[in-house]
């Protein structure tokens, strides 16, 4: 059975009858680009293989029904008019946030059925997974007006607004953007958009996953932190985004010898730097035949979520370390922080090496075993049936 079909089984069994369609929309992995997209910068993210499957059907007694295969005991039944912030809660509030940004086109409501293998919590994006699913499936049944990138906006509502996660566009964008064998060049800005080839098998190279097994939670915390940190230095560098900061140079007005003054220097010198790496990696890319040369770019990206951003873990260090200790062309961790994967650039014939070194390392460490899988740059949203 295709994925499609076992989505449509379930919907069936759930609600009694067929779904009017099934939609998948994939995870993420950014190769470069790390919290620059609520700054204004650029991101370069490619699609996972891994999705989420929603099956949709609309409804008319006005209720929205939601069901996941994931959280099979947390059926969800709520009228279309008293969704509200936070109400449903949990893996619901996505579905339910994107229903809730597109209320007036579904009146009588939906029911909606997700089933998804995007690891969750490991800074692969599977609530844009799940929010994009359900929005291009509303899309296609009752709102064509839109276009797939104007769904960018309903689902980072549905996160921003519904859930109450800070996030900015990256996870949305490339869930509904992407394209196979692509990296999404994105100006979060003007959003406009490049595809850029990424062939890496062509070249020998693997694109490694390692789901260090540690959770994060962008509702709560530190990303919250980071995000009020950069627009403060924003403020005080009298710039609209950190992104009109044209170099390092130019961030020394931050540095007013207080505490606070050296932890926004290194906020913003992260933001600086960063776009200055996407496009780094953007132009190997483009000019160049050897996709291995972004390598150290990524680890760079690294050292400066590390030490200038200060999300990493010991986890993420390690992994990161270790990988490049085995012969990575480049390692860097992925995401929002404080937990979740690192990806790793390898050559092909050496990634088994390197996954057993950082498994042999967290063991030896007393850390949960960590996962590893390679991704090919795969498809953004679709209709699958
Ligand atoms: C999380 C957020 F959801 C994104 O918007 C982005 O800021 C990312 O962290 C960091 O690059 O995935």
């Amino acid at each position: 059975m295709t994925a499609a079909d076992v989505a449509r089984k379930a919907f069936a069994e759930a609600f009694g009858g067929p779904p009017e369609g099934v939609w998948a929309a994939p995870g993420r992995v950014n190769v470069i680009g790390e919290h620059t997209d609520y700054n204004d910068g650029f991101v370069l993210p490619v699609a996972l293989p891994q999705t989420t499957r929603a099956a949709v059907a609309r409804r008319d007694d006005g209720l929205v029904a939601l069901v996941s295969a994931q959280h099979p005991d947390d059926r969800v039944e709520v009228p279309v008019t008293e969704l509200a912030p936070g109400r449903p809660g949990g893996w619901a509030g996505y579905p339910a946030g994107v229903v809730d940004a597109l209320r007036d086109r579904v009146p009588g409501g939906v029911s909606v059925l997700v089933d998804g293998d995007v690891p969750a919590g490991m800074g692969l994006s599977s609530s844009a997974a799940l929010s994009c699913s359900v929005a291009l499936a509303l899309r296609d049944l009752a709102a064509p007006d839109l276009a797939v990138a104007d769904l960018v906006d309903v689902a980072r509502r549905a996160e921003n607004d519904f859930v109450g996660a800070p996030t900015g566009i990256l996870d949305q964008s490339a869930s509904l953007l992407c394209t196979a064998g692509h990296a999404l060049f994105l100006d979060t800005r003007d959003r406009s958009t490049e595809q850029v080839p990424l062939d890496l098998r062509a070249a020998g190279l693997e694109l490694l996953v390692v789901d260090t097994g540690t959770t994060h939670d962008h509702a709560t915390g530190g990303y919250g932190d980071r995000r009020r940190e950069c627009e403060q230095a924003a403020e005080r560098l009298g710039v609209r985004a950190l992104r009109d900061v044209p170099d390092v140079a130019a961030l020394a007005p931050l540095d007013d010898g207080t505490s606070e003054g050296e932890v926004l220097l290194r906020r913003a010198r992260h933001i600086v730097t960063e776009n200055a790496r996407v496009l780094e990696v953007v132009r190997i890319l483009r000019e160049t035949a050897d996709p291995g040369a972004i390598g150290p770019v990524l680890t760079a990206g690294h050292a400066s979520l590390r030490d200038d951003f200060q999300i990493s873990t010991v986890e993420l260090d390690t992994a990161v370390d270790t990988a490049l200790e085995a012969g990575a062309a480049g390692a860097r961790m992925v995401g929002g922080g404080f937990g979740g994967s690192a990806v790793v650039l390898v050559d092909a014939d050496r990634t088994g090496g390197v996954a057993r070194a950082i498994t042999d390392r967290f063991a030896q460490q007393g850390f949960t075993a960590p996962r590893a899988f390679a991704v090919v740059p795969s498809a953004g949203a679709r209709r699958l049936a």
